[in-house]
């Protein structure tokens, strides 16, 4: 494979910009290889600028559920532009794509646009700070809520892909007031949240973990974790920013069916522009400036190109049957994984919700951080490295997912298999 313009744009990339990229994950050291970089993208494919195309697994980490490039997000993009693209004032689009997400996710009375993930989880936190009086966090080892101080203490994603324990620059008073426990762990879930002299404001969770790989919650898991802090008078914080509109339209607790006090989406809500936000109990909402004291702004929040292609994406969702059909082809290709994987004798865990997906290089089941690590990072590098010469864009990294859009279809997804048996026995070989 040429890869030769993308080579030195990097080499270019690295004098201005620190390693060469805006996320570190994107950087591929952990698999060994520079990153592409990319042209144009369209439907379920990538090209790169040495002209390679590639099947995409990425989907910009997650927003790209419809394809990329989807004709009616674009065409609401271009129509939103054309009035201007930043007025730093109320507009009509933002009552509209609010009332798309009130409508969507059961436990959300009201929601505040702003323009990452990040930005969410960071005021979500502070917001339950506020409401609450208290001061700690409790989060989970592996799961990662964007790079807010707070959230550094063992995060995942590219904290755990670059083996980073946590990061200089977040003072020690910040990490004494988060606490990370072990996910599924419900003894010391309850132990903790039931030490009063915390004072716990909130608990924050992925409720489908995806940022140590695809993790899925053990039962009771979340429906334990619900209780006791309801009980206790504990804020819960769902990050649904990978899992909102993406296991159902109504997230991971339309799936788990429970309803969280307040919820982080991101990704999908934009259809591809940056936008987060973060909703819940009108009761806890109405503790925002300017009804209430906890102040957060942003002068790009609620952006009307944002809020454009956001209601085209999430109107497209709406379609009969389409988590569905997704949920059918990803179950399939999972299934062809789990058997090509028996077949050639190679021990792999296949972890799967909807049509979010990770392989792990490992033969113990992985269900949480200390499992995930397990996995042989070097053999995914070899896998991911295979995978890309024949045309298969993988996440690069072993501690993120796949994302499967409604832009594959079954011969995508029959070319991926193949691509797998082919890369499996080649790891066997050696
Ligand atoms: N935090 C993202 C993955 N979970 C990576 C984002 C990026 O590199 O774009």
């Amino acid at each position: 494979m040429e890869t030769r313009i993308s080579g030195s744009m990097f080499q270019k990339a690295r004098k201005v910009i620190p390693g060469g990229v805006n996320s570190p994950v994107r950087a591929c050291r952990s698999v060994g290889c520079d990153p592409l970089f990319i042209k144009r993208a369209a439907g379920a494919s990538l090209f790169d600028v040495d002209g390679n195309e590639f099947l995409d697994f990425v989907g910009s980490w997650g927003p790209m559920i419809m394809g990329h490039a989807h004709p009616a997000i674009i065409k609401a993009i271009c129509q939103a532009a054309q009035d201007g693209t930043s007025f730093g004032a109320p507009t009509p689009a933002e009552i509209d794509l609010a009332s798309l997400v009130v409508e969507a996710v059961s436990s959300i009375e009201k929601v505040r646009f702003v323009n990452s993930g990040t930005e969410a989880t960071m005021s979500a936190v502070r917001l339950a700070r506020g409401y609450t009086g208290r001061k700690t966090v409790v989060k989970f080892d592996g799961c990662y809520h964007g790079h807010a101080d707070s959230f550094l203490v063992k995060a995942g994603s590219g904290v755990i892909t670059l083996g980073i324990p946590g990061s200089p620059g977040v003072p020690e008073d910040i990490v004494r007031n988060t606490v990370s426990i072990p996910y599924n762990n419900l003894d010391i879930l309850e132990k903790t949240l039931r030490n009063a002299s915390l004072e716990i404001a909130c608990v924050i969770v992925e409720p489908v973990a995806g940022n140590m790989g695809c993790v899925l919650p053990a039962p009771d898991f979340l429906s334990t974790l619900r209780a006791l802090t309801r009980v206790l008078g504990i804020v819960l914080i769902f990050d649904e920013v990978i899992t909102g509109f993406r296991l159902s339209y109504g997230g991971a607790q339309e799936v788990y069916g429970v309803s969280p006090d307040l919820t982080c989406l991101g990704k999908i809500i934009g259809g591809g522009l940056p936008v987060g936000a973060y909703g819940g109990k009108a009761e806890i909402m109405d503790c925002i400036a300017p009804d209430g004291p906890v102040y957060q702004a942003g002068t790009l929040s609620g952006n009307p190109l944002a809020m454009a292609a956001g209601i085209a994406a999430l109107k497209l969702l709406q379609k009969q049957d389409f988590y569905n059909e997704l949920d059918r082809k990803s179950a399939w290709l999972a299934g062809r994984l789990q058997d090509i994987a028996e077949r050639v004798g190679l021990s792999v865990q296949i972890n799967r919700a909807g049509s979010l997906m990770t392989l792990f290089f490992t033969s113990e089941p992985v269900t949480d951080f200390t499992s995930a690590i397990k996995s042989n990072t070097d053999l995914y590098g070899r896998h991911y490295r295979q995978m890309l010469s024949r045309g298969i864009y993988l996440a690069p990294s072993q501690f993120e997912v796949a994302f499967i859009s409604a832009a594959h279809t079954i011969d995508d997804l029959e070319k991926t298999a193949e691509m797998t048996e082919w890369s499996f026995k080649k790891l066997l070989e050696i």
